[in-house]
């Protein structure tokens, strides 16, 4: 017999071992539109959305947006939004449903709906996880005006594809209608992520701009620059946001839908530690985060910092030395002798780039990294975090290796992980799947592989391609310690690189 679905109807009969929303959904109003609503959302903001909606804060229901895949929607529309979180450690597992998501759409299957979110006057915020690679940066940094899609929505802009091309035409919509801006909050591991969006759509909507000056169907908008209203009038706090959720898998929706004793086509799996810190700036008002748990500051920049160069620059070594040395999981590379040694060396090579007056407490931020990392609970798969490499390491590992080389010293660790990289990157095909992991230099790589180059010419070519390190004056000394270990990987494999730092 097939069991019936997780939904309104069912929820308050699960077993009472699950927590379920105990308020009333139907009187809760859409305040927040999320654009990107992966597992990531769904272990985290969605769900201290969920402790303000319990606490009566009603205003503040979530429309969960997929810029690309219909996935989530297909799996959600039917369970009304609602979703189990497992919390998993060794201990065991806990299972709650969250109750924020109200409604789901698909902007490819409809951007006007999403646009018509967007304009909705109780949409007070929208907040974004939508992964690097998704705001379109040139290697440069700036907005890259040749991508297709931006081509595309700076022709089309009430048929957006792309974030910016939705936040612009929805905010120039909101302007036309005397309607307040919303507050753009970043929730993607970009360094100033507030910021950097602020400045890319900046620089969108002047392209757009000039585009619909010289565009007679457009006159209306030709006065008014919505550059000028974005860079002065719209909101861009920062915020750093950390929760390892590892992609869900088959067993899991059996085991959760077991559970429940009613079906979840995708329920999200987590760990017990969360973590939010937002720059307070929400002209347009905001739930009471502060009351679950989220840390209200002025400058975001130092917790950001600390945990792209440590979490996720540790997360990068762990995937790419762990792939080599044929760990599936964090948890199995972390538990890997040499490694973990590698792992405390580029911490200890990092926490001189963090700013020192701060106060923040890296002794204790690793020693619970390193717990983590070990949780034998969350199977996160090594080749999950491998993904788009090249949007991820500038900031978790090339941007520590400047300052290191700037205070001149060689820095030996984080090196090794753009070399492990770039090695990883080689295996596929070889050693590992074809499609193990992607990223968006996939077809510039693929072609440098077929090259047979020297681990130097690899290393130049590889800087060039990713724009690492583009304006660094000792750009070349740090290609050099990167192809001397792309060298040792090449011909010993991470023993062999390991070896060279005196790590067995
Ligand atoms: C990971 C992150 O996949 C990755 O690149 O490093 O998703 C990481 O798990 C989160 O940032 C943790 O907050």
């Amino acid at each position: 017999m097939t069991k019936s679905r997780l939904s309104n109807a069912t929820v308050q009969g699960l077993p009472a071992a699950t927590a379920v929303p105990l308020y009333d959904r139907t009187g809760v109003a859409p305040g927040i539109v999320h654009l990107g609503i992966g597992a990531f959302h769904r272990a985290h903001q969605a769900v201290y959305v969920d402790d303000c909606l319990a606490a009566g804060e009603t205003d503040w229901g979530i429309v969960g947006v997929s810029l690309r895949s219909a996935d989530t929607r297909d799996a959600l529309a039917p369970q009304d939004g609602l979703y189990t979180l497992a919390v998993r450690d060794s201990g065991g597992e806990s299972l709650r449903v969250i109750g924020s998501i109200l409604s789901l759409l698909v902007a490819p299957d409809n951007p006007g709906a999403v646009l018509a979110a967007l304009t909705d006057p109780r949409t007070r915020i929208v907040t974004l996880t939508i992964t690097e690679k998704a705001y379109l940066r040139a290697v440069g940094g700036g907005l890259d005006a040749a991508h297709p899609d931006i081509v595309h929505d700076l022709a089309n802009p009430q048929m957006p594809k792309t974030a910016h091309g939705f936040l612009a035409e929805s905010l120039a919509r909101r302007r036309a209608a005397g309607t307040p801006p919303f507050t753009v909050l970043c929730c993607d591991n970009l360094p100033a992520n507030g910021a950097t969006l602020h400045r890319l759509l900046v620089e969108f909507a002047a392209l757009r701009d000039a585009r619909l000056t010289s565009d007679a169907r457009f006159a209306r908008e030709r006065d008014a620059s919505l550059a000028q209203h974005i860079a002065d009038e719209v909101a861009f706090p920062s915020s750093m946001v950390d929760r390892i959720v590892p992609a869900t898998t088959d067993t899991d929706r059996t085991r959760i839908s077991g559970l429940l004793g009613v079906d979840d086509a995708w329920p999200v799996m987590t760990e017990p530690f969360c973590q939010w810190v937002i720059e307070d700036d929400f002209p347009a008002g905001r739930p009471s985060w502060e009351r679950f748990g989220v840390t209200m500051v002025g400058d975001v920049g130092p917790f950001e910092d600390m945990k792209l160069r440590l979490l996720n620059g540790a997360h990068s070594a762990i995937a790419y030395l762990g792939l080599l040395s044929g760990h599936a999981t964090v948890d199995r590379a972390f538990a890997d002798p040499a490694i973990r040694q590698f792992v405390d060396r580029l911490w200890a090579e990092a926490i001189p780039t963090l700013p020192q007056d701060a106060g923040l407490d890296t002794t204790d931020y690793t020693a619970q990294l390193a717990q983590r990392f070990s949780n034998t609970a969350l199977a996160h798969r090594t080749a999950q975090i491998a993904n788009d490499g090249s949007q991820k390491l500038p900031q978790r590992i090339v941007a520590s290796a400047i300052e290191r080389a700037e205070a001149g010293l060689l820095p030996e660790h984080l090196t090794l992980v753009i070399a492990a990289w770039i090695a990883a990157c080689e295996a596929r095909g070889k050693t590992l799947p074809e499609n193990h992991f992607t990223d968006p230099l996939d077809a510039a790589l693929a072609a440098l592989d077929s090259r047979h180059l020297s681990a130097e010419e690899t290393a130049t070519a590889v800087f060039d391609l990713a724009g690492f390190a583009r304006d660094f004056a000792e750009r070349q000394t740090l290609i050099e310690a990167v192809a001397a270990h792309l060298e040792r990987l090449r011909q010993g494999g991470p023993a062999g690189a390991f070896a060279a730092l005196g790590i067995q």
